[in-house]
């Protein structure tokens, strides 16, 4: 099923029309409003009569996170704040938080673009959804509630954590989808496991989960896991929160909301943009956004844009599923490293399970990084020689793929930390 035909089965010339028309709309306003864009474009020397067709946008600069820091709280604020009705911020732990300013068109647009991603899903009016996903600043827990509010599901708005209440309120009331992070509901699966539940006789079949990056590997896991059928949803804080893309039945790529968020993919090092199937940073502009509208956000996410014709009917393009972050990619003697390479590796060998660490130190001048990673009982019933085999296979395999020699560790089930939230892979003990 999609949601909103109109929009997003629109005929591509249209879309572009579309795009074109709210980008100039929107150029000439946040010139007019916000300080921080019209000096900007002025120092680019970029007037609104220069933007007359969504092909300009390549005129206009980026705004990258620093800026938006820089702005904080209010600094790019395109309405009175009286307009507003609700805010949301990124955790802010690496500096001052970023802020999403929402006027009840924008929180009409949200529930509009996450009612098109539970769609999407196969979600209706008939499911219950378990958003277990945080409330409160985070957006993931309001944004799943106000999309579901929009297409009539019941939500039940337990927010993460609680595992044990999780699975007793699963059972209760007959859940259909769940909403969380990958890691999370393998978590989920783990202690029910324990708790002796069978998931394939449970009305469970639906898992819509985002928020970090997992892989296709981990995706097959969750869904034998927890026996599912599991959707990668896309989106940041700064954009609107989940919402701007989502996959659909044929899970090849997540469709972008093209109407209201543009993507481009750019060069990181240059700012040049790339064509079609070309991997680089994605950079959105919200089309219609009025309380914080963001120009040409870079998000540092990795990815490339398909354009193939998808089965479902949508014409909106998309992207492929997240390829790690720029500020993610460790460099680990001189060689680049992404902790997904290292996921999609590890996830391909029987008897390893889906939770791992990467711990990266430098013990003199050199760096080292070491795997930690779960075996299941099976593995770690074997002897010592095997285990140590099966180290040095990992090892071997981790080489082909990176190019550098990376030392494994596996450890006992259930020996490493778990998260409610997001998942922290990566200890990076170097001080540089
Ligand atoms: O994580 C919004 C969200 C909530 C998305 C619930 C999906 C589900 P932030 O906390 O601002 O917002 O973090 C945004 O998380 O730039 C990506 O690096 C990463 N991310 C989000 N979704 C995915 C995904 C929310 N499906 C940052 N795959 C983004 C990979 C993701 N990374």
């Amino acid at each position: 099923m999609i949601w909103n035909k109109e929009f997003e089965s629109m005929e591509r010339v249209k879309l572009s029309q579309l795009q074109g028309s709210r980008l100039q709309e929107l150029i000439g306003r946040v010139y007019e409003k916000v300080p921080f864009y019209k000096k900007r474009m002025d120092e680019a020397g970029v007037k609104p009569a220069d933007i007359s067709g969504i092909e300009d946008i390549k005129k206009l600069p980026f705004t990258s996170k620093v800026d938006m820091r820089e702005v904080y709280p209010y600094g790019l604020l395109a309405v009175p704040e009286e307009e507003l009705v609700e805010i949301h911020t990124s955790s802010g732990t690496t500096g001052s938080p970023v802020v999403d300013a929402y006027t009840l068109n924008d929180i009409e647009l949200w529930m509009e673009v996450m009612g098109r991603t539970l769609t999407a899903a196969g979600v209706t009016k008939k499911d219950t959804v378990q958003n277990a996903y945080g409330y409160g600043l985070f957006t993931g827990g309001l944004g799943v509630h106000y999309g579901s509010r929009k297409i009539g599901a019941n939500v039940i708005p337990i927010s993460g954590g609680n595992t044990q209440r999780q699975l007793q309120i699963m059972q209760d009331f007959k859940t259909n989808a769940i909403t969380c992070t990958p890691s999370y509901s393998l978590f989920l699966a783990e202690e029910g496991r324990k708790a002796g539940m069978d998931f394939a006789s449970l009305p469970l079949r639906v898992g819509l989960l985002g928020a970090e990056p997992w892989s296709d590997a981990m995706r097959k896991d969750i869904e034998e896991k927890l026996s599912i059928s599991a959707f990668d949803i896309y989106g940041l804080t700064e954009i609107i929160g989940p919402g701007v893309s989502a996959e659909c039945e044929h899970k090849d790529g997540l469709h972008i909301f093209e109407d209201v968020f543009y993507p481009e993919i750019i060069n990181p090092a240059t700012g040049e943009v790339l064509p079609d199937g070309e991997r680089g940073e994605l950079v959105i502009t919200t089309l219609t956004k009025e309380g914080t509208p963001v120009i040409r956000f870079r998000t540092r996410d990795i990815t490339y844009l398909i354009r193939e014709k998808c089965g479902c009917g949508r014409t909106m393009v998309r992207m492929h599923r997240s390829l790690g972050r720029t500020d993610d990619m460790l460099i680990i003697r001189g060689v680049n490293v992404f902790p997904s390479q290292i996921e999609e590796v590890l996830m391909n060998i029987e008897g390893v399970e889906p939770h791992y660490q990467i711990v990266v130190d430098r013990k003199g001048q050199l760096d080292s990084i070491e795997v930690h990673v779960e075996m299941n009982d099976k593995l770690f019933s074997d002897e010592i020689k095997n285990l140590e085999n099966a180290e040095k296979k990992i090892e071997e395999k981790l080489y082909s793929v990176l190019n550098i020699h990376t030392i494994v560790k596996l450890v006992e089930t259930s020996s490493l930390q778990r998260f409610m939230g997001k998942a922290q892979r990566v200890i990076d003990r170097r001080q540089i």
